[in-house]
């Protein structure tokens, strides 16, 4: 069975089972609605009034060490504490609520001010995976920590407090909304077919190639076939495993170079830093098994048509579900038409 690509359809989610509603005849709209500002103008490789810089006085009153590679502390303004007190209500399934605790740490990738993923060296990128993974695995094995959520924001578009390169991990003892629904869909699969719901997905995006935007021996970065925001990716890991600390040394090479080929991606295909949510999602660490867990990284981007106009989620996507306009297909086939070579970076 084919559906008509051109006209307007629905696509499924399987890892959210949420539906998208694709209209590819919608892209030729005209717009004369917000321009964004660019945000691209040369940075200093070291800001004296970066609180992220090394050395520098974070608005704690503390004192960032002088580091030299990365940096990871606990967040001054944690939306998360491991000292929350324990209290619920549930009033007639209507009034319900319940305390949580959890923590906050910031992840400083690099000591340059200026710098970014996609404009560090590798081995550079490989430090910040490594960082990761330990991050994850410490705070996973706190009795009260059972999702480890790593994500970045970057740029003032997505709301980024500061262009430092960093990202943040809010750890929790409940699942957040979409780990939970992650965690069903994946073990309903499993139950079901007996295999793993993105291994098959990725196998299947792999005998198509229409949406795979670039790869290596390790891990497949693609557009999904459900994807809501115009350049969304997904970073899959080939091997079936279920969070960063089961990655082999090669794997976690393997992983930082394909973060760094995609971003060099995202930033060509405007010519600015691209803008983006990023975050990994991986087994929770409950301590009960998730043989049903697949590794694997999402980035959100909003830009859509230029670095000025991008995607708003208002209206129609508010009250129903959400809308896309440029085909998965046509993204997919955009970024894999860019260099890897940051257009920063190229020689004239
Ligand atoms: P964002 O740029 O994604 O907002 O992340 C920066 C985080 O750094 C933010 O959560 C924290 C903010 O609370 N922060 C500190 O912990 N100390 C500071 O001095 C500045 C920012
Ligand atoms: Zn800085």
């Amino acid at each position: 069975m084919t559906f008509p690509r051109t006209t307007p359809h629905r696509r499924f989610n399987p890892l959210t089972r949420e539906w998208v509603l694709v209209s590819p005849q919608r892209t030729d709209r005209p717009w004369q609605g917000a321009v964004e500002p660019r945000h691209d103008i040369a940075l200093p490789a070291y800001d004296p009034g970066c609180s992220l810089c090394p050395g520098n006085v974070r608005a704690s009153g503390i004192r960032n060490p002088p580091y030299a590679a990365t940096f990871a502390f606990d967040n001054d303004f944690p939306a998360l504490r491991p000292d929350t007190p324990p209290g619920a209500i549930d009033e007639g399934g209507l009034l319900v609520a319940q305390a949580e605790s959890g923590l906050c740490r910031v992840i400083c990738f690099s000591p340059r001010h200026d710098l970014s993923l996609p404009r560090l060296p590798l081995p550079d990128v490989v430090k910040v995976v490594e960082l990761w993974t330990e991050e994850y695995r410490r705070l996973g094995a706190l009795e009260y920590v059972n999702s480890v959520q790593i994500f970045e924001n970057r740029g003032a578009m997505m709301g980024t407090s500061n262009p430092h390169p960093h990202g943040q991990i809010w750890a929790s003892r409940s699942l957040p909304n979409v780990l939970a629904m992650e965690t069903q869909a994946q073990a309903d699969h499993l139950a079901r077919n007996g295999s793993c719901l993105l291994c098959a997905y990725l196998g299947h995006e792999e005998k198509l190639r229409e949406r795979i935007v670039c790869s290596n021996e390790d891990f497949v970065a693609l557009v999904p076939f459900w994807a809501i925001w115009p350049f969304e990716t997904m970073i899959l890991s080939r091997r079936h495993l279920g969070a960063l600390d089961e990655l082999f040394p090669h794997e976690a090479d393997a992983l930082a170079d394909i973060l760094r080929r995609l971003t060099i991606r995202y930033d060509n295909l405007f010519e600015v830093p691209f803008p983006y949510s990023m975050g990994f999602h991986q087994s929770p660490t409950d301590g009960a098994p998730h043989p049903h867990w697949h590794f694997h990284a999402h980035f959100y981007p909003p830009l859509l048509r230029s670095a000025s106009v991008r995607k708003f989620m208002v209206g129609f996507e508010m009250l129903g579900s959400p809308q896309r306009d440029i085909t998965a297909e046509a993204a997919a086939e955009r970024l894999r038409a860019l260099l890897e070579v940051h257009y920063l970076d190229r020689v004239p």
